[in-house]
Parts: structure tokens; sequence; C-alpha cells
């Protein structure tokens, strides 16, 4: 096995000159013992960039160490071995520090950066992860607000994935990544994402449905049926009643829903983003300027179960970008209405209604 680390070389010459000692023993380094990659078997060459701590491949105190094959390694200290090519461990001049190299290093960039708004699609890369040999495989995983439920896109072993981020609230992605010669990184590199929703009033319903056994499938299957259950969400405005003094639920002209995701009155600017119909949600519904001394309601309708059965739904407020409010799972089943409670404004209060109206009316059915 041979190495080849270019990028170090400059930096090589000047650590030769004055770094000298052993393998493994604090206030050592590694030199040259007999050329570059001689091709003897027995050759280490490392340098030590020496600005501070070493921690890792890749950081900003890189150390790079190679053997051109296995077995001892006559270093110029004398007589030091490493143990293989892979787990090699080296003393890092002064510091004491130990370190094992020759793991490839992962690295995330998220092109949208560390702070985004709910329902960016964000565009996850991991090309700049580099190592002794080239990277050739990418495991993705994530750790997501409850509830939300998004998959990396094509996949979770994409160099490049997607990842819509729903919810409000972090992610915390990870990424470990092996290279051609099958070393994987020593450790995964992270990168959190803040999702914070901007609106003055951003509402957010998730659910589950413990009878579908894959709730990050999407879309309908060849008979037009739905993958998943169909859970919305529903804001009234302020004053939406019927003339019996009930409350004027799936009425377009105030009720901000999957039929009427903007209704379009000035002063009753919600809108839903998305009308999520195959399961887990989320679906959320932005305000932008409620009205002061106005009081809305939240309600949560199971509009199809598409045979999957009951489903538990979460409901969360947030004023300004503040989490205020966070009601569920609660129990709901198909056709059922689940009054959340109405929210006063400007106070951000929200007062529970509490109840589920089972086998709700639909107006228009
Ligand atoms: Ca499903
Ligand atoms: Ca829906």
């Amino acid at each position: 096995m041979r190495w080849m680390v270019v990028s170090s070389m400059v930096l090589l010459a000047g650590c030769l000159s004055e770094r000298q000692g052993t393998v493994g023993t604090p206030g050592g380094d590694v030199t040259d013992t007999g050329g570059v990659a001689d091709g003897a078997g027995d050759t280490l060459v490392a340098t030590d960039t020496a600005v501070g701590p070493v921690d890792s491949l890749g950081s900003p105190d890189t150390v790079h160490v190679w053997d051109t094959g296995g077995g001892a390694v006559d270093t110029a200290g004398g007589g030091d071995t490493l143990p293989t090519v892979d787990t090699r461990v080296v003393d890092t001049a002064g510091d004491g520090e130990v370190v094992t190299l020759g793991c490839p290093a992962a690295v995330i960039t998220v092109a949208e950066g560390a702070e985004v708004l709910p329902q960016t699609l964000l565009h996850l890369s991991g090309e700049g992860s580099h190592g002794l040999a080239p990277v050739v495989g990418y495991q993705w995983t994530v750790e997501q607000p409850s509830g939300a439920a998004s998959v990396f896109l094509p996949s979770a072993s994409s160099p490049n994935p997607m990842f819509e981020v729903n919810v409000a609230g972090t992610y915390l992605f990870h990424l470990g990544v092996v290279d051609a010669e099958g070393r994987a990184s020593c450790q995964v590199a992270t990168y959190l994402v803040t999702v914070t929703p901007v609106a003055a009033l951003h509402i957010e319903l998730l659910w589950t449905s413990p009878g579908d056994d894959d709730e990050t499938d999407t879309g309908y299957t060849a008979f037009g049926e739905s993958v998943g259950t169909d859970v919305d969400l529903h804001l009234l405005d302020s004053g939406g009643v019927r003339e019996d003094g009930q409350p004027a639920w799936f009425d377009t002209r105030v009720d901000c829903y999957w039929q009427a995701p903007a209704p379009g009155e000035i002063r009753f600017d919600a809108s839903l983003d998305r009308d999520d119909t195959d399961g887990a949600g989320p679906e959320n519904i932005n305000f932008g300027s409620p009205g002061d001394g106005a009081s809305y309601r939240i309600g949560v309708h199971y509009w199809d179960d598409w045979g999957y059965g009951l489903s538990y739904a979460t409901v969360r407020v947030y004023v300004h970008g503040a989490l205020v409010y966070e009601v569920g799972p609660t129990e709901i089943r198909n056709f059922d209405l689940w009054e959340v409670g109405t929210i006063a404004w400007p106070e951000g209060v929200v007062t529970p209604t509490g109840g589920v109206t089972p086998d709700y009316p639909v107006p228009f059915f």
C-alpha cells in the first residue's frame, strides 16, 4: 500500500529539519526515515503543522501519516513500530496528545445554511469529505424534531441528498464516510440546522397512524389510494360562525384549510403551506397579521384514514418564532373533528376547547 499526500509536502520540508523523536512517546514526533515511499516497505513519513492540538484529520492542525507497507517502521527516533497501516497512533510534538489517523474525514455542507424557514428544501453535500484515498461511500442520519418524518432524497447513501425540513425545531445531521480502501471515518461529521418560523402566528399539525407501517412513503397507489392517512389543519377567522352560532368550519370564506389555503381577505391573511395527504404531516398555517382583539379557532379534521385506522394528532403554536403551546397526541378517528382551542391576539394565549366531535358533518357532503 502506498499513500501519496501531496498537500503536505511543503509543510513536511519544514518539519523534517526541526522535529525528531519517537512514535507514541509524548514530546516526540515522527519524521521521514529514508525517502518518501521508496517501496522498501518500512518507510514512514509524518508531518505535523503544529498549529495546536491535534484532533482529527482535516482539522486546521492536520497530521498526515502514511506507510508504504506493513510491518515495522524505523523512524528517525529509532526503532519504533507502528501496529498496522490503518490504526497508527502518533504523538504530536510537545502537547502529548495522541490521535488515530488513517480514517477519512467526513465533511458536511448545507447550501441553505444553518438557519432556515419551515418547508425549506435543504441541499446537503458530503462531497468535501476527504482522506488518504478517495471517499466513495456516504451514510447520512438525522435527529429530527419530535414528530417530524422527513427522509433523505434520493437516499441516505447519496453523496449530496436533499432533505425537506417541514417541522420547526432543530435537525442534527450526521455523516459517516468510507474511502476507496474500505476505511470508515473515525467519527461522524455533524451539522445542526435550526428551523424557525417567522410569521407572527405559525400553527403546526403532526400526526402518527399506528396502522401504517411506513409513514414516510408518499403519494398514491396505482389504484388512486393514498399510502397514508389524510388529516387536515383548520384555522377559523375571528367571528367565523354560522347562522346557528356554531363555528363555520369548512366555510371557504373564513376557514383556512386545504380547500381554501389562502382565504384571501386582508384581515385574514392566513395561509396553509401544504396539504399532507399521505400520513405524518406536517401541515402548517402561517398568519402574518392577526388582528388585535381577535380570537381564532384551531381545528383538526380527520378527512380520510384510507384504511389505516385511527391517528394521534399533535398541534404546536408558535408566536413570533417561539413555541407557546403544544397539545396532543390526541386520538382521532376517521371523520372526527377535534376543536383544539382558540388563540387570542395579540396575547398569543391558547385556550383549549377540547372536544372531539365524531363523524363531523362536512357541509358540502
Ligand atoms: Ca404509509
Ligand atoms: Ca391533509
